[in-house]
């Protein structure tokens, strides 16, 4: 599964694609989408399919509390929200930014790649159970200080 990132567009709602041409939301595979007033204080957020029904959903992390939620979506074009889930509550990411989302263990549901903001440690938090929202445990990828100088392409 790709990762596919979420950006708020100043000249209105669309959603380009890694070629450069524009696409819709539904062919995540290939496009990066860009979406006019759906991240408010730009923030950004990371698609993919947590449950499991070959449309990608959306992780959404608030600016104030930290929460994460995962948006799911469905429907004609995989354009109608048709639920959500409470991956973390509010606080318990606080300090920590969400760079990817990705099936490390391959168990067919995307996992939660977090980097704290001060140390620039990364972790790996894996979920699974009814709408991959289950947080079942974590690896540590990159220990404190051993990504210093470096920037996350993505
Ligand atoms: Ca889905
Ligand atoms: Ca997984």
């Amino acid at each position: 599964m790709r990762l596919t990132s979420f950006y708020r567009a100043a000249d209105g709602a669309h959603a380009v694609c890694e070629s450069g041409s524009y696409m819709v939301l539904r062919n995540y595979f290939v496009c990066l989408i860009v979406v006019a007033g759906l991240l408010p204080g730009g923030a950004h957020a990371f698609a993919a399919d947590f449950n499991g029904d070959g449309v990608p959903d959306v992780l959404w992390q608030n600016n104030s509390t930290a929460e994460v939620h995962v948006n799911y979506f469905g429907g004609s074009g995989g354009a109608s929200l048709i639920g959500y889930n409470v991956l973390y509550p509010p606080g318990f990411s606080s300090g920590w930014h969400i760079i990817g989302a990705l099936d490390m263990d391959n168990n067919g549901t995307p996992d939660v790649l977090w980097q704290n903001d001060n140390t620039g440690e990364v972790h790996v938090n894996y979920f699974g159970g009814p709408g991959g929202a289950s947080l079942l445990g974590f690896n540590v990828l990159y220990p404190a200080g051993s990504t210093a100088g470096w920037t996350l392409i993505n």
